[in-house]
């Protein structure tokens, strides 16, 4: 829609009077895409100063605490919800793109598509009532500026891509994009948009089953298909880095399997977890407080412009290398077996390093990067500007402003419009009437229970919980149930329950609670570290389940190829 992969719409949560947030838990999180100290100040902040904030999600959250409203909903149709809002917002003539009217492009198409289910529609298949519907649309029009925020229930679920999609639309829409309040672009120190390619999509496909590729990277559900399947391009060589996929992609289990088929396995991590353990090699990089820190992609995700540089807290072991350093170790001895020849300007390039050390550091790199990105020096002796020295001597760093409108200088479009309508997304609402065109075909109604994820505050994903602090007190690793499935299974509270989905299955304690929605049950994902050949003894001894072991390689958002980890029809045994 605005030409760049990495060209993400952050809320301008400081300034707006309206939220209506679906599918994220920031109270969890920390904000994901709105990177900032102190989310949940923020939140309340919002509401203090007469503000609205409005949740929807299947589960009742942390973050529901700091909502004025919270409603459930059925998981994966949200696109269904969204279209509801933008068909009330153009009935109840509440449309005005206002300043973004002269940069959009197939604009004419989207109020027709809007009217792809009626509210009583809407409602029964989302189980939002009408009227809340018609007055989220109605209040979201009618402020002064509204963000709608959507994050990973609503990405990584059947219909992501038109969820995020539509949320986009609903900005336009009412012309909170680009706007202070609304959903703005980010402007940091040192501008990835401007260093990256654009992105792209589907120029080729993965081999097996023919996924498209979105910005060289291919939908981690094929991986270990792609691993499995022997033949002519098949993947025999894998180098992972800062990931443990055996945990935290869909159907982990098979990758799990996969692995050890492999010829050669290098694993770039500080672990020996369930992924890199089947390595041959891991090489162990710098830690956090032993290289220095300048962040790249969560300033491009931040509330304000700011810039940050952490030095080193510790000296490294000698010969210890940081993360750059291996991937250029890898890349030039990968490059000379392939006999790539080093170019004159490389070698000069690498005898100048020789020399003067300080060329071949992270430190000068970022130097550089400061100096030549949008608030830096330059090179002119008494320009004023930002360079690494001056944000070294700021500790707590430098606060570069609220966020600033950006359009429509910052598009990357070719004709600098906004894309309103993209081919991919409009048709893929054909696949959405379909799936909803009776309400038997959802999972609930042929007596499925549906699987969500969930985050916590002291989880990182898969890897915190080696640190005893982040996982001493009660288990986490809970399946969480409304009291009235509970009692159709006749599960009691604290009771061990098989989970089973097409891939696997298994088995966790109950936790009963009205919080979830019926028919809905939640495991977090991270762990299972119950595997041998692990080194984690603090994790090993607080081992959970992993939920991808029952989440589905198969189950995909069709457009995109991205998993479906939110949504996964599954069974309960006691
Ligand atoms: N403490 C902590 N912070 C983290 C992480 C962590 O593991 N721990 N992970 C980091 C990473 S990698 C990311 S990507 C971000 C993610 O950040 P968020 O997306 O804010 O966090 P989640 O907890 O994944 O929130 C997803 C929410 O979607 C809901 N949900 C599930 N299915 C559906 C659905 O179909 N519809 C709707 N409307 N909601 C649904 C879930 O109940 C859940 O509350 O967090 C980052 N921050
Ligand atoms: N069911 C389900 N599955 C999910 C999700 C979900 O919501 N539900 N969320 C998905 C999301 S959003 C994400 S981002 C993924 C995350 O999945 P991964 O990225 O695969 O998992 P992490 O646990 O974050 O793994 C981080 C690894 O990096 C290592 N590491 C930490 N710091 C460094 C470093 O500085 N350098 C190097 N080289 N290594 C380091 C850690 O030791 C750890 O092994 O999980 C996805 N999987
Ligand atoms: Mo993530």
């Amino acid at each position: 829609m605005y030409g760049h992969t990495l060209m993400f719409t952050i809320p301008d949560i400081d300034r707006t009077d309206y939220m209506l947030m679906l599918g994220a838990n920031p109270a969890a999180s920390n904000g994901s895409l709105w990177s900032c100290g102190d989310v949940t100040r923020r939140m309340k902040e919002l509401i203090s100063r007469g503000g609205k904030m409005i949740l929807i999600d299947p589960r009742r959250t942390e973050t529901a605490r700091y909502a004025t409203k919270h409603h459930f909903i059925t998981p994966g149709t949200d696109a269904v919800f969204l279209l509801a809002i933008l068909r009330t917002l153009f009935e109840k003539g509440l449309v005005n793109p206002s300043h973004l009217k002269s940069w959009l492009k197939g604009w004419e198409d989207i109020e027709p598509l809007s009217r792809a289910f009626t509210l009583d529609q809407a409602a029964l298949i989302t189980v939002i009532p009408a009227t809340e519907i018609e007055r989220i649309a109605v209040d979201f029009g009618s402020a002064n500026a509204a963000i709608c925020y959507g994050r990973m229930g609503v990405s990584t679920q059947e219909f992501g891509a038109l969820c995020q999609w539509l949320i986009q639309v609903i900005n336009i829409a009412t012309g909170n994009l680009d706007r202070a309040g609304g959903m703005m672009f980010s402007r940091p120190a040192i501008d990835l948009l401007r260093s990256e390619a654009r992105g792209s999509f589907d120029t080729y496909r993965s081999r097996v089953r023919g996924l498209a590729e979105f910005g060289r990277e291919l939908p981690s559900s094929v991986l270990a298909e792609e691993m499995l399947t022997e033949g002519e391009g098949q993947i025999k060589a894998f180098i992972t880095t800062a990931g443990n996929p055996v945990l935290s992609t869909p159907n982990g289990k098979k990758l799990e399997q996969a692995l050890p088929e492999l010829e050669f396995m290098v694993s770039i991590d500080f672990y020996i977890n369930e992924t890199t353990c089947h390595a041959d090699i891991i090489l162990p990089p710098t830690g956090p407080l032993e290289h220095g820190h300048y962040d790249l992609v969560f300033n491009l995700f931040a509330v304000r412009d700011v810039a940050k540089f952490s030095p080193p807290m510790f000296k490294p072991a000698p010969g210890a290398l940081n993360d750059r350093k291996i991937y250029q170790g890898l890349i030039s001895r990968i490059n000379r077996l392939r006999g790539k020849k080093t170019s004159l300007k490389e070698r000069m390039w690498a005898g100048l390093q020789k020399l003067f050390p300080y060329l071949a550091s992270n430190q000068f790199i970022l130097d550089l990067g400061l100096r030549l990105g949008p608030y830096g020096k330059g090179f002119l002796p008494f320009a004023k500007g930002l360079t690494l020295k001056r944000l070294k001597s700021k500790p707590h760093g430098i606060d570069l402003g609220p966020l600033k409108s950006a359009l429509p200088d910052r598009l990357f479009t070719k004709d600098k419009k906004i894309d309103v309508a993209p081919k991919i997304l409009t048709e893929d609402l054909v696949r959405l009437k379909a799936r909803y065109a009776n309400m038997e075909q959802s999972a609930q109604d042929k007596g499925h229970l549906l699987l969500i994820g969930r985050r916590d505050v002291r989880t990182n994903n898969s890897w915190m919980h080696n640190s005893l602090r982040l996982v001493k007190g009660k288990n986490r690793c809970t399946l969480l149930i409304h009291p009235d499935d509970a009692a159709r299974h006749t599960i009691a509270d604290g009771q061990l329950v098989t989970v089973t989905s097409r891939t696997g299955a298994v088995t966790a304690n109950a936790e009963i609670t009205d919080a979830i929605y019926r028919g809905v049950v939640s495991l977090p994902h991270g762990w299972g570290h119950d595997r041998s050949g692990i080194s984690m003894d603090v994790a090993s001894a607080h081992a959970g389940v992993s939920v991808n072991d029952i989440t589905d390689d198969l189950l995909i958002d069709q457009v995109c190829g991205n998993a479906s980890v939110n949504g996964v029809p599954v069974a309960l045994n006691i």
